[in-house]
C-alpha cells in the first residue's frame, strides 16, 4: 500500500486557519489531522474539519455540470459536458459584454480563503472582461476599516502570546465555536491565573467558561467603550505618556468620552453600571491585559465606529506595551500580499466599472438601468458563496435569482439553495483536490495546500474553470495559462520563501513579538488614530432597530435577533454532512423565559418569528442563554432544511454599517408568535 502525507491548510473562514496534514492511501485521503509542528494548529482540527474526508467523498458531491432544464428554482438540472456549459457560458457572456460588460457581477465569498481559488485567476479574467467589481463587505469590512482607521492596517497581538495575559476580554467572540485555537491559548493564561470575561448579548458556551459575562444588547458596544474611556479618566487609569507619545486625537475622543458616566452607559447597554465601573478598573489595573475582540460586535449600524473605540482602549492604558497586552481582531495586514500580481488590475485597460455591494444584491437583483446605478444586471457568477442563504433579506434575494432574464452560473461542491436557482452548475474541487496558498487573519503564519488526491468525478478547481473560460473568451494574455504554482509563486513578499513554504507547509512571518510597544502603528506617521482626517471623532452609533433607537418598530417587533454561527457548521458549510447536522439537530430559535411567557410560548413548539420583511418558523428553544429582549437563531442553515423552507435571513435587512459598508446581520427586530 502507498501511503503519502501531503501539508494541507484549513480553507475555512475562521481565523485559526490551521496547517493539516492529509493521510493518503493508495489515492484516497484517509484522514486529516492538525499539523503538531505549526504552533497555532498544535496538532488539533476542530470537530467539523475533523471530518472533511466525509465532506470530500460525500455521497451528493456535484461531480459534472449541470443545465437547467425546469423553471427557475425548480432544481431539475440535466448532466451536460464541460465543452458544452464553458461554450454555451463564454457565448451568453460574449453577447451581454457585447452590450456592456458591467452587467457582469461576480459573487463570491469565503468558500475557500485560498488566494488561488479565490480572487487570483477569477480577478483577472473579470478584469479582462470589464465586468462589475464587487464589493466583498458581508463579514468583517466594518471592523477592518476600523483597524486601517485606528491602526493604519489590520494588525494585532500574536494569539500565541494571550498565554501570558492576565485579563482577557473576549468581546463579541464565541471563541470555543468559532477561533477555537484562541481558546486554547485563553485556557492555558486562564490556568496560570488570568481572568477571563465574556462581553456578549448570549451566554454562549465560552461565557460559561469565563468568569463574568457582561451581556449587553446588541449593537451597544460602542457606547460601553466610551463608557470605560470615562471612566480611566474618572479612576486616573490612562498612561499618559503612551498615550502622548504614540496616539492623535485624545483631547476630542476624551471630551466625547466625558459625558458617559457610568449610569448613561449602563442604560443604553442594558447592564449595571457598578458592572461599567468594575470592567474598567480591571482592564485599566491588571498588566498585561488583553483584548480578544471579534466580528459578532460589528454587524449592526454602529460597527466601525464601535471598533475604532475600542481599539482605542489598550492605547490608553499602555496594555500594547507588553506582548500579552493590546488587542486582536485581525491579523490580515501582516503578510505582504501581491494583490496587483495575483489579481492583474492593468487588465482593466484603464477601465473603471460599476462595483456592486454583496450584501444589496437582493435590491441590486430587481433593479433596472439607470444613470447612476448603470445596467441591469445580467449575469451572475457565483463561486465560493451561498447567497441564496447567506446574503442578507432572502425575500428581495430570491425575487432577484427567480428572474428570468437572469444567467446564473454557479460553480459548487454541493446542491446548495443557491445552486437551485442556477442556470449552469459547475462542480468544484475541495481543498483536498486542488492547489492553493493561504494567510490568516487570526495569526501570523502564511500556508500552502498541496493537492492530495485527484478531482473526484469532472470536479474543476475555480481557477481552472476560469482559465478555460478565458480561452473561449480568446483572452491572450500569458497569465490566462500560468499554472496555480505559477500563481502560488508570486503570491508573498516580505520575508516568504516559496520552496521553504512548500518544504514545511507554513512560514512564520516576521513580526515583532510586541508590535506597538513603542508605537510604530504602521499609519503615516506611526501613531494611533483617534480623530483620522475624514472620519473625526468615533461616537456612539446606535442600531438602526432598537427599542431605544426605533421605539415606534419597537411596540410591533419588540425583540432584538442575532443570528451567529453555529459550532458544527461554518457559515452555511457542512450543514450537510449528517455527522455534524446531527449534532446541531435543527434549525432553533433560543427565547429567555420572560419573553416566552407573555407569547405563550412553549419549548419545543414550532414558532413563527416575523417583521415587515418576512417570517421565518423554527422549533423555540426557551432558554437563559437569551438575554431579555434579544432572541437567538443559530445558524447558518439551508434553507431547504427549514421547516418552512426558510432561514433566519428571511428577517436581516440590506442596510450597511456606518463605515466599511459592511452587512448588519445582528441590526434586526422581530415578534415571535405560536402558530
Ligand atoms: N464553528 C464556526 N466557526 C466559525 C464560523 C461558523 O459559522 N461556525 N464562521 C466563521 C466566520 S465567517 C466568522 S466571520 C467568524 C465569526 O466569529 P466571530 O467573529 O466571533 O463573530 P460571530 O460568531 O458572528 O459572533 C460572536 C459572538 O458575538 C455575539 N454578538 C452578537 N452581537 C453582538 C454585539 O452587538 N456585541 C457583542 N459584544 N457581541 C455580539 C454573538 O452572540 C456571538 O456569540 O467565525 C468563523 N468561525
Ligand atoms: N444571518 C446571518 N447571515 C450571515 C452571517 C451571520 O452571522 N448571520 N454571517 C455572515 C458571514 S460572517 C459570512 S463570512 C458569510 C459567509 O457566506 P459564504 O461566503 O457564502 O460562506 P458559506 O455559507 O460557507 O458558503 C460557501 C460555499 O462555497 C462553497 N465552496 C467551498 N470551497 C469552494 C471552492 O473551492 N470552489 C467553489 N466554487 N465553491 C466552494 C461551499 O460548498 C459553500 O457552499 O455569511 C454571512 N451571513
Ligand atoms: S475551521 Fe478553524 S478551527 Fe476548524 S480546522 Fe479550520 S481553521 Fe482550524
Ligand atoms: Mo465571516
Amino acid at each position: 500500500m502507498a501511503t503519502r502525507s501531503v501539508h494541507a491548510a484549513c480553507p475555512h473562514d475562521c481565523p485559526d486557519t490551521c496547517a493539516i496534514r492529509v493521510t493518503v492511501e493508495d489515492g484516497v485521503a484517509v484522514r486529516v489531522q492538525g499539523d503538531p509542528d505549526h504552533p497555532p494548529t498544535d496538532g488539533t482540527l476542530c470537530t467539523k474539519v475533523a471530518r472533511y474526508t466525509e465532506r470530500t467523498y460525500h455521497p451528493n458531491r456535484l461531480l459534472y455540470p449541470l443545465r437547467r432544464v425546469g423553471a427557475k428554482g425548480g432544481g431539475q438540472f440535466e448532466r451536460i459536458t464541460w465543452d458544452e456549459a464553458l461554450n454555451d457560458i463564454a457565448a451568453r457572456l460574449r453577447c451581454i459584454a457585447a452590450r456592456d460588460p458591467t452587467a457582469i457581477v461576480p459573487y463570491s465569498y469565503s468558500g475557500t480563503l485560498g488566494l488561488i481559488q479565490g480572487e487570483a485567476m477569477a480577478a483577472r479574467f473579470f478584469n479582462r472582461l470589464g465586468a462589475a467589481r464587487l464589493d466583498r463587505t458581508i463579514c468583517s469590512s466594518a471592523g477592518a476599516a476600523a483597524l486601517n482607521a485606528t491602526y493604519g492596517s489590520r494588525v494585532g497581538m500574536h494569539v500565541e502570546h494571550f498565554a501570558g495575559s492576565n485579563l482577557i476580554l473576549i468581546w463579541g467572540s464565541n471563541s470555543i465555536a468559532s477561533n477555537l485555537h484562541f481558546w486554547s491559548v485563553a485556557q492555558t493564561a486562564k490556568r496560570n491565573g488570568a481572568k477571563l470575561i465574556c462581553i456578549d448579548p448570549r451566554r454562549t458556551e465560552t461565557a460559561d467558561k469565563c468568569h463574568e459575562h457582561i451581556a449587553l444588547l446588541p449593537g451597544t458596544d460602542g457606547a460601553l467603550a466610551l463608557g470605560l474611556m470615562q471612566q480611566f479618566i474618572e479612576q486616573r487609569l490612562l498612561d499618559q505618556d503612551y498615550i502622548d507619545c504614540h496616539t492623535d486625537g485624545w483631547p476630542a475622543l476624551r471630551e466625547q468620552a466625558g459625558q458617559w458616566t457610568p449610569e448613561r452607559t449602563a442604560s443604553v447597554c442594558g447592564i449595571t453600571a457598578q458592572q461599567v465601573r468594575d470592567l474598567a478598573r480591571d482592564y485599566g489595573t491588571t498588566r498585561p491585559a488583553a483584548i480578544r475582540l471579534n466580528y459578532g460586535m460589528q454587524r449592526v449600524r454602529g460597527g466601525g465606529s464601535a471598533v475604532r473605540l475600542i481599539a482605542a482602549l489598550p492605547c490608553l492604558t499602555g496594555a500594547w506595551r507588553h506582548r500579552a497586552g493590546g488587542l486582536l481582531l485581525s491579523s490580515s495586514g501582516w503578510p505582504q500580499v501581491q494583490r496587483a500580481a495575483l489579481e492583474r488590475p492593468d487588465l482593466l485597460g484603464g477601465a473603471n466599472p460599476r462595483t456592486i455591494n454583496m450584501n444589496t444584491i437582493g435590491n441590486d437583483l430587481l433593479r433596472e438601468t439607470t444613470p447612476e446605478f448603470g445596467p441591469k444586471i445580467e449575469a451572475l457568477i457565483v463561486y465560493n458563496s451561498n447567497p441564496v442563504a447567506v446574503a442578507p433579506e432572502s425575500p428581495q434575494v430570491l425575487r432577484g435569482f427567480l428572474r428570468e432574464d437572469l444567467l446564473t452560473v454557479v460553480m459548487e461542491q454541493f446542491q446548495t439553495d443557491t445552486a437551485d436557482y442556477a442556470d449552469y452548475v459547475l462542480p468544484a474541487t475541495t481543498q483536498l483536490e486542488h492547489f492553493d496558498v493561504h494567510t490568516s487573519y487570526g495569526h501570523a503564519y502564511v500556508l500552502v495546500n498541496e493537492p492530495a488526491i485527484t478531482p473526484l468525478g469532472e470536479a474543476r478547481p475555480n481557477s481552472a474553470v476560469f482559465r478555460a473560460l478565458a480561452a473561449r473568451m480568446s483572452f491572450d494574455d500569458a497569465c490566462f495559462s500560468q499554472t496555480d504554482e505559477q500563481i502560488g509563486a508570486q503570491a508573498f513578499a516580505g520575508g516568504v520563501d516559496f520552496e521553504q513554504l512548500r518544504r514545511d507547509g507554513w512560514v512564520r512571518l516576521p513580526v515583532p513579538e510586541a508590535p506597538f510597544e513603542n508605537g510604530g502603528f504602521p499609519t503615516a506617521n506611526g501613531r494611533a488614530q483617534f480623530a483620522p482626517a475624514g472620519l473625526g471623532v468615533a461616537g456612539f452609533v446606535a442600531p438602526y432597530e432598537s427599542r431605544q433607537s426605533s421605539p415606534e418598530l419597537a411596540v410591533r417587533f419588540p425583540l432584538a435577533m442575532i443570528s451567529p454561527p453555529a459550532r458544527h457548521f461554518l457559515n452555511s458549510t457542512f450543514v450537510n454532512v449528517a455527522s455534524l447536522r446531527s449534532i446541531e439537530g435543527e434549525p432553533l430559535l433560543e427565547v429567555h423565559p420572560q419573553d416566552a411567557a407573555p407569547r405563550g410560548l412553549r419549548d419545543g413548539e414550532i414558532v413563527r418569528t416575523y417583521n415587515d420583511r418576512g417570517e421565518y418558523r423554527c422549533k423555540v428553544k426557551i432558554s437563559d442563554r437569551a438575554r431579555p429582549g434579544v432572541v437567538v437563531a443559530l445558524g447558518i442553515w439551508w434553507r431547504k432544511l427549514g421547516p418552512a423552507g426558510t432561514n433566519a435571513n428571511e428577517l436581516t435587512h440590506q442596510r450597511l454599517t456606518d463605515i466599511g459598508r459592511a452587512a448588519t446581520f445582528y441590526d434586526c427586530l422581530v415578534e415571535v408568535a405560536a402558530l
